[in-house]
Protein backbone atom coordinates (compact mmCIF):
# COMPACT_ATOMS: atom_id res chain seq x y z
CA UNK A 1 0.00 0.00 0.00
CA UNK A 2 2.47 2.05 0.95
CA UNK A 3 4.62 1.77 -2.42
CA UNK A 4 1.72 2.58 -4.05
CA UNK A 5 1.17 6.24 -2.89
CA UNK A 6 4.89 6.38 -2.80
CA UNK A 7 4.97 5.82 -6.55
CA UNK A 8 1.74 7.60 -7.08
CA UNK A 9 3.61 10.87 -5.51
CA UNK A 10 6.88 10.35 -7.85
CA UNK A 11 4.77 10.45 -10.64
CA UNK A 12 3.39 13.35 -9.73
CA UNK A 13 6.85 15.15 -9.08
CA UNK A 14 7.79 13.88 -12.30
CA UNK A 15 4.74 14.82 -14.12
CA UNK A 16 5.16 18.40 -12.56
CA UNK A 17 8.25 18.53 -14.33
CA UNK A 18 6.61 18.77 -17.24
CA UNK A 19 5.53 22.73 -18.91
CA UNK A 20 1.96 21.52 -18.26
CA UNK A 21 2.32 22.55 -14.34
CA UNK A 22 2.30 26.21 -15.64
CA UNK A 23 -0.91 25.60 -16.92
CA UNK A 24 -2.54 23.31 -14.31
CA UNK A 25 -5.71 25.09 -14.56
CA UNK A 26 -6.81 23.77 -17.35
CA UNK A 27 -8.58 20.57 -16.85
CA UNK A 28 -8.09 18.63 -19.85
CA UNK A 29 -5.49 16.76 -22.09
CA UNK A 30 -7.52 15.86 -24.51
CA UNK A 31 -5.82 16.88 -28.02
CA UNK A 32 -4.84 19.82 -26.50
CA UNK A 33 -1.57 21.01 -25.14
CA UNK A 34 2.03 20.34 -26.02
CA UNK A 35 3.28 18.44 -23.34
CA UNK A 36 6.59 18.50 -25.10
CA UNK A 37 9.18 21.49 -25.25
CA UNK A 38 7.52 22.86 -28.59
CA UNK A 39 10.04 25.15 -30.15
CA UNK A 40 10.67 23.37 -33.29
CA UNK A 41 12.07 20.05 -32.15
CA UNK A 42 11.18 17.02 -33.19
CA UNK A 43 8.09 15.52 -32.18
CA UNK A 44 8.23 12.20 -30.08
CA UNK A 45 6.01 9.86 -30.72
CA UNK A 46 5.27 6.63 -28.08
CA UNK A 47 3.44 3.64 -30.40
CA UNK A 48 1.93 0.46 -28.46
CA UNK A 49 1.32 -1.64 -31.28
CA UNK A 50 -0.19 -4.87 -30.93
CA UNK A 51 1.79 -7.27 -32.41
CA UNK A 52 2.73 -8.93 -35.63
CA UNK A 53 -0.24 -11.62 -35.54
CA UNK A 54 -0.96 -10.64 -39.76
CA UNK A 55 0.47 -9.44 -42.86
CA UNK A 56 -2.05 -6.81 -42.26
CA UNK A 57 -0.23 -6.17 -38.94
CA UNK A 58 3.06 -6.42 -40.78
CA UNK A 59 2.10 -3.93 -43.67
CA UNK A 60 0.71 -1.39 -40.94
CA UNK A 61 3.67 -1.42 -38.43
CA UNK A 62 5.91 -0.56 -41.70
CA UNK A 63 3.65 2.11 -42.84
CA UNK A 64 4.18 4.19 -39.31
CA UNK A 65 7.90 3.50 -39.16
CA UNK A 66 8.75 4.33 -42.78
CA UNK A 67 6.25 7.79 -42.41
CA UNK A 68 7.81 8.32 -38.92
CA UNK A 69 11.15 8.24 -40.37
CA UNK A 70 10.09 10.53 -43.40
CA UNK A 71 7.99 13.24 -41.25
CA UNK A 72 11.36 13.78 -38.89
CA UNK A 73 9.23 12.19 -36.06
CA UNK A 74 11.27 10.48 -33.25
CA UNK A 75 9.34 7.23 -33.10
CA UNK A 76 9.77 5.13 -29.84
CA UNK A 77 8.14 1.72 -30.80
CA UNK A 78 6.89 -1.72 -28.90
CA UNK A 79 5.24 -4.93 -29.99
CA UNK A 80 2.92 -6.61 -27.35
CA UNK A 81 2.35 -9.80 -28.92
CA UNK A 82 -0.84 -9.27 -28.59
CA UNK A 83 -1.06 -9.05 -24.69
CA UNK A 84 -3.09 -6.04 -23.08
CA UNK A 85 -1.16 -5.96 -20.17
CA UNK A 86 2.41 -5.59 -22.57
CA UNK A 87 0.95 -2.48 -24.11
CA UNK A 88 -0.36 -1.11 -20.89
CA UNK A 89 3.50 -1.53 -19.67
CA UNK A 90 4.63 0.53 -22.35
CA UNK A 91 2.65 3.56 -22.78
CA UNK A 92 3.68 4.29 -19.16
CA UNK A 93 6.79 4.10 -20.01
CA UNK A 94 5.78 6.54 -22.89
CA UNK A 95 4.57 8.74 -20.01
CA UNK A 96 7.55 8.51 -17.95
CA UNK A 97 9.35 9.21 -21.07
CA UNK A 98 7.47 12.62 -21.37
CA UNK A 99 6.98 11.85 -25.16
CA UNK A 100 4.96 14.30 -26.84
CA UNK A 101 2.02 12.11 -28.27
CA UNK A 102 0.75 8.40 -27.70
CA UNK A 103 -0.50 6.60 -30.66
CA UNK A 104 -1.75 2.90 -29.96
CA UNK A 105 -3.78 -0.07 -31.54
CA UNK A 106 -5.61 -1.81 -28.51
CA UNK A 107 -5.83 -5.17 -28.66
CA UNK A 108 -9.10 -5.42 -26.73
CA UNK A 109 -11.96 -2.99 -26.47
CA UNK A 110 -12.04 -2.69 -22.37
CA UNK A 111 -10.13 -1.92 -19.48
CA UNK A 112 -7.88 1.12 -21.06
CA UNK A 113 -9.42 3.94 -19.03
CA UNK A 114 -6.92 3.60 -15.96
CA UNK A 115 -3.79 4.01 -18.25
CA UNK A 116 -5.63 6.77 -20.44
CA UNK A 117 -6.12 8.38 -17.40
CA UNK A 118 -2.72 8.66 -16.50
CA UNK A 119 -1.96 10.23 -19.64
CA UNK A 120 -4.82 12.81 -19.58
CA UNK A 121 -3.34 13.51 -16.33
CA UNK A 122 -0.05 13.84 -17.95
CA UNK A 123 -1.12 16.56 -20.68
CA UNK A 124 0.03 13.57 -23.16
CA UNK A 125 -2.77 13.34 -25.68
CA UNK A 126 -3.39 10.10 -26.87
CA UNK A 127 -4.42 9.34 -30.53
CA UNK A 128 -6.27 5.92 -31.33
CA UNK A 129 -5.24 3.80 -34.62
CA UNK A 130 -6.86 1.23 -35.89
CA UNK A 131 -8.70 -0.14 -33.47
CA UNK A 132 -10.98 1.81 -30.99
CA UNK A 133 -11.55 1.81 -27.05
CA UNK A 134 -15.05 1.25 -25.50
CA UNK A 135 -15.20 3.90 -23.27
CA UNK A 136 -17.45 6.16 -21.69
CA UNK A 137 -15.00 8.92 -21.29
CA UNK A 138 -14.27 10.38 -25.08
CA UNK A 139 -12.21 13.20 -23.61
CA UNK A 140 -9.36 10.62 -22.84
CA UNK A 141 -8.21 10.47 -26.25
CA UNK A 142 -8.00 12.99 -28.98
CA UNK A 143 -8.74 11.28 -31.88
CA UNK A 144 -9.41 7.76 -33.52
CA UNK A 145 -8.44 7.17 -37.00
CA UNK A 146 -9.09 3.78 -38.30
CA UNK A 147 -11.44 1.38 -40.33
CA UNK A 148 -15.18 0.69 -40.18
CA UNK A 149 -15.25 -2.94 -38.90
CA UNK A 150 -19.22 -2.82 -38.86
CA UNK A 151 -19.33 -1.64 -42.41
CA UNK A 152 -16.75 -4.31 -43.38
CA UNK A 153 -18.75 -7.28 -41.71
CA UNK A 154 -21.99 -5.74 -43.84
CA UNK A 155 -19.96 -6.18 -47.15
CA UNK A 156 -19.17 -9.09 -46.29
CA UNK A 157 -22.62 -10.38 -45.75
CA UNK A 158 -23.84 -8.63 -47.96
CA UNK A 159 -21.99 -10.59 -50.97
CA UNK A 160 -23.27 -13.57 -49.74
CA UNK A 161 -26.69 -13.01 -49.80
CA UNK A 162 -25.95 -11.47 -53.35
CA UNK A 163 -24.55 -14.73 -54.08
CA UNK A 164 -26.46 -16.89 -52.34
CA UNK A 165 -27.66 -19.48 -55.07
CA UNK A 166 -23.89 -19.29 -55.55
CA UNK A 167 -22.67 -20.28 -52.17
CA UNK A 168 -25.32 -23.02 -51.67
CA UNK A 169 -22.84 -25.30 -52.89
CA UNK A 170 -24.74 -28.96 -52.17
CA UNK A 171 -27.97 -27.04 -53.09
CA UNK A 172 -30.08 -28.20 -50.61
CA UNK A 173 -31.22 -24.90 -49.69
CA UNK A 174 -29.44 -24.04 -46.44
CA UNK A 175 -26.17 -22.16 -46.65
CA UNK A 176 -24.39 -23.15 -43.58
CA UNK A 177 -21.47 -20.79 -42.80
CA UNK A 178 -18.51 -21.20 -40.09
CA UNK A 179 -17.12 -18.17 -39.01
CA UNK A 180 -13.58 -17.70 -37.80
CA UNK A 181 -13.44 -14.76 -35.54
CA UNK A 182 -10.58 -12.50 -34.43
CA UNK A 183 -9.06 -11.75 -31.61
CA UNK A 184 -11.82 -12.34 -28.63
CA UNK A 185 -13.07 -8.90 -27.39
CA UNK A 186 -10.86 -6.91 -30.15
CA UNK A 187 -12.77 -3.99 -32.15
CA UNK A 188 -12.47 -5.85 -35.36
CA UNK A 189 -13.96 -9.27 -34.37
CA UNK A 190 -17.10 -7.62 -32.32
CA UNK A 191 -17.82 -5.38 -35.14
CA UNK A 192 -16.96 -7.87 -38.02
CA UNK A 193 -19.46 -10.31 -36.81
CA UNK A 194 -21.92 -7.79 -36.03
CA UNK A 195 -21.77 -6.15 -39.56
CA UNK A 196 -22.07 -9.71 -40.83
CA UNK A 197 -24.83 -11.04 -38.99
CA UNK A 198 -26.74 -7.89 -39.36
CA UNK A 199 -26.62 -8.23 -43.71
CA UNK A 200 -27.51 -11.65 -43.33
CA UNK A 201 -30.21 -11.29 -40.67
CA UNK A 202 -32.97 -11.07 -43.80
CA UNK A 203 -31.88 -14.07 -45.79
CA UNK A 204 -33.23 -16.99 -43.54
CA UNK A 205 -31.11 -19.69 -45.99
CA UNK A 206 -27.95 -18.40 -44.44
CA UNK A 207 -27.04 -19.78 -41.18
CA UNK A 208 -23.66 -19.29 -38.96
CA UNK A 209 -23.15 -23.00 -37.81
CA UNK A 210 -20.43 -22.43 -35.78
CA UNK A 211 -18.39 -19.33 -34.74
CA UNK A 212 -14.30 -19.55 -32.92
CA UNK A 213 -11.84 -17.54 -32.56
CA UNK A 214 -8.66 -18.13 -34.31
CA UNK A 215 -6.55 -14.68 -33.27
CA UNK A 216 -6.15 -13.37 -36.22
CA UNK A 217 -3.08 -15.88 -37.16
CA UNK A 218 -2.95 -17.91 -40.07
CA UNK A 219 -1.92 -21.27 -37.72
CA UNK A 220 -5.27 -20.22 -35.56
CA UNK A 221 -6.99 -19.97 -38.77
CA UNK A 222 -6.10 -23.35 -39.86
CA UNK A 223 -6.76 -25.45 -36.56
CA UNK A 224 -10.18 -24.17 -36.30
CA UNK A 225 -10.78 -24.93 -39.58
CA UNK A 226 -9.57 -28.71 -38.89
CA UNK A 227 -11.76 -28.83 -35.59
CA UNK A 228 -14.96 -27.68 -38.04
CA UNK A 229 -14.14 -29.96 -40.30
CA UNK A 230 -14.18 -32.61 -38.45
CA UNK A 231 -17.15 -31.53 -36.30
CA UNK A 232 -19.68 -29.97 -38.78
CA UNK A 233 -20.90 -32.53 -42.33
CA UNK A 234 -22.43 -29.46 -44.26
CA UNK A 235 -20.10 -26.39 -44.24
CA UNK A 236 -20.66 -24.15 -47.51
CA UNK A 237 -18.95 -21.07 -46.49
CA UNK A 238 -15.97 -19.97 -44.48
CA UNK A 239 -16.09 -16.39 -42.93
CA UNK A 240 -13.01 -15.04 -41.74
CA UNK A 241 -12.32 -11.65 -40.05
CA UNK A 242 -9.10 -11.66 -41.57
CA UNK A 243 -7.10 -12.85 -44.53
CA UNK A 244 -4.80 -14.77 -42.37
CA UNK A 245 -7.08 -16.90 -40.96
CA UNK A 246 -8.62 -17.76 -44.12
CA UNK A 247 -4.94 -18.75 -45.49
CA UNK A 248 -4.89 -21.69 -42.56
CA UNK A 249 -8.54 -22.28 -43.35
CA UNK A 250 -7.15 -22.76 -46.68
CA UNK A 251 -4.60 -25.06 -45.82
CA UNK A 252 -6.90 -27.16 -43.07
CA UNK A 253 -9.78 -27.95 -46.52
CA UNK A 254 -6.83 -28.86 -49.03
CA UNK A 255 -5.47 -31.37 -46.24
CA UNK A 256 -9.15 -32.50 -46.14
CA UNK A 257 -9.17 -33.66 -49.71
CA UNK A 258 -11.88 -30.75 -50.68
CA UNK A 259 -11.27 -27.61 -52.62
CA UNK A 260 -11.11 -24.34 -51.30
CA UNK A 261 -13.27 -21.62 -53.30
CA UNK A 262 -15.44 -24.07 -55.07
CA UNK A 263 -16.24 -27.17 -52.48
CA UNK A 264 -16.23 -24.07 -50.02
CA UNK A 265 -16.65 -20.59 -50.48
CA UNK A 266 -14.51 -18.17 -48.68
CA UNK A 267 -15.26 -14.75 -47.88
CA UNK A 268 -12.47 -12.37 -45.65
CA UNK A 269 -11.61 -9.33 -44.59
CA UNK A 270 -8.01 -7.16 -45.32
CA UNK A 271 -6.69 -7.50 -49.18
CA UNK A 272 -3.21 -8.27 -48.53
CA UNK A 273 -1.32 -9.41 -51.09
CA UNK A 274 -1.06 -13.33 -49.82
CA UNK A 275 -4.94 -13.24 -49.65
CA UNK A 276 -5.65 -11.50 -53.01
CA UNK A 277 -3.02 -14.25 -54.35
CA UNK A 278 -5.47 -16.69 -53.57
CA UNK A 279 -8.82 -14.70 -54.62
CA UNK A 280 -7.45 -14.25 -57.68
CA UNK A 281 -6.12 -18.07 -58.10
CA UNK A 282 -10.36 -18.73 -57.34
CA UNK A 283 -9.49 -20.30 -53.26
CA UNK A 284 -10.95 -17.41 -52.09
CA UNK A 285 -14.18 -15.90 -53.44
CA UNK A 286 -14.70 -12.22 -52.00
CA UNK A 287 -12.48 -9.71 -49.79
CA UNK A 288 -13.18 -6.95 -48.02
CA UNK A 289 -10.23 -4.22 -47.63
CA UNK A 290 -8.79 -3.07 -44.74
CA UNK A 291 -6.46 -0.38 -45.42
CA UNK A 292 -3.61 -0.83 -43.06
CA UNK A 293 -1.53 2.18 -44.71
CA UNK A 294 -2.27 4.65 -41.80
CA UNK A 295 1.05 6.14 -41.07
CA UNK A 296 0.57 9.31 -43.01
CA UNK A 297 -3.10 10.02 -41.78
CA UNK A 298 -1.83 9.01 -38.33
CA UNK A 299 1.70 11.41 -38.54
CA UNK A 300 -0.48 14.45 -40.01
CA UNK A 301 -3.06 13.96 -36.91
CA UNK A 302 -0.05 13.80 -34.68
CA UNK A 303 1.10 17.18 -35.83
CA UNK A 304 -1.84 18.87 -35.71
CA UNK A 305 -2.46 17.21 -31.91
CA UNK A 306 0.76 17.67 -30.87
CA UNK A 307 0.39 21.63 -32.06
CA UNK A 308 -2.87 22.02 -30.37
CA UNK A 309 -5.43 22.55 -33.37
CA UNK A 310 -8.60 20.72 -33.76
CA UNK A 311 -8.97 17.47 -34.99
CA UNK A 312 -12.29 15.60 -35.82
CA UNK A 313 -12.69 13.27 -33.20
CA UNK A 314 -13.12 10.31 -35.77
CA UNK A 315 -11.01 10.16 -38.93
CA UNK A 316 -13.00 6.86 -41.18
CA UNK A 317 -10.30 5.26 -43.68
CA UNK A 318 -11.42 4.71 -47.47
CA UNK A 319 -11.97 0.75 -48.64
CA UNK A 320 -13.25 -0.89 -51.11
CA UNK A 321 -13.67 -4.85 -51.74
CA UNK A 322 -12.83 -7.31 -54.73
CA UNK A 323 -13.98 -9.97 -56.17
CA UNK A 324 -11.96 -12.59 -58.51
CA UNK A 325 -11.77 -10.61 -61.55
CA UNK A 326 -11.39 -7.10 -59.76
CA UNK A 327 -8.26 -8.84 -57.57
CA UNK A 328 -6.34 -10.00 -60.48
CA UNK A 329 -6.63 -6.68 -62.07
CA UNK A 330 -4.77 -4.47 -58.98
CA UNK A 331 -2.63 -7.85 -57.84
CA UNK A 332 0.59 -6.52 -59.81
CA UNK A 333 0.48 -3.08 -57.97
CA UNK A 334 -0.38 -4.20 -54.91
CA UNK A 335 2.80 -2.89 -52.41
CA UNK A 336 1.46 -5.12 -49.30
O1 LIG B 1 -7.89 -6.98 -39.98
C1 LIG B 1 -6.14 -8.17 -38.87
C2 LIG B 1 -5.20 -7.73 -37.83
O2 LIG B 1 -7.12 -4.40 -36.42
C3 LIG B 1 -7.89 -4.07 -38.63
O3 LIG B 1 -5.93 -6.80 -37.06
C4 LIG B 1 -6.93 -4.77 -37.74
C5 LIG B 1 -6.98 -6.27 -37.84
C6 LIG B 1 -6.74 -6.86 -39.22
O4 LIG B 1 -4.58 -8.71 -37.15
O5 LIG B 1 -5.52 -8.82 -39.92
Amino acid sequence: MFTKVFTATAGFVLVCGLAACGSSDKSDGDGGGSAGGGGGDAITMGFAQVGAESGWRTANTKSIQETAKKDGIDLKFSDAQQKQENQIKAIRSYIQQKVDVIAFSPVVETGWDAVLQEAKRAKIPVILTDRSVDSKDDTLYATFLGSDFIEEGKKAGQWLVDNAADADVDKNGSINVVELQGTTGAAPAIDRKEGFADATSGDDSIKVVASQTGDFTRDGGKKVMESFLKSQKDIDVVYAHNDDMGLGAIEAIEAAGKKPGVDIKIITVDAVKDGMTALSEGKINYIVECNPLLGPQLMDLAKKVVAGEEVPKRVVTEESAFDQEQATAVLADRKY
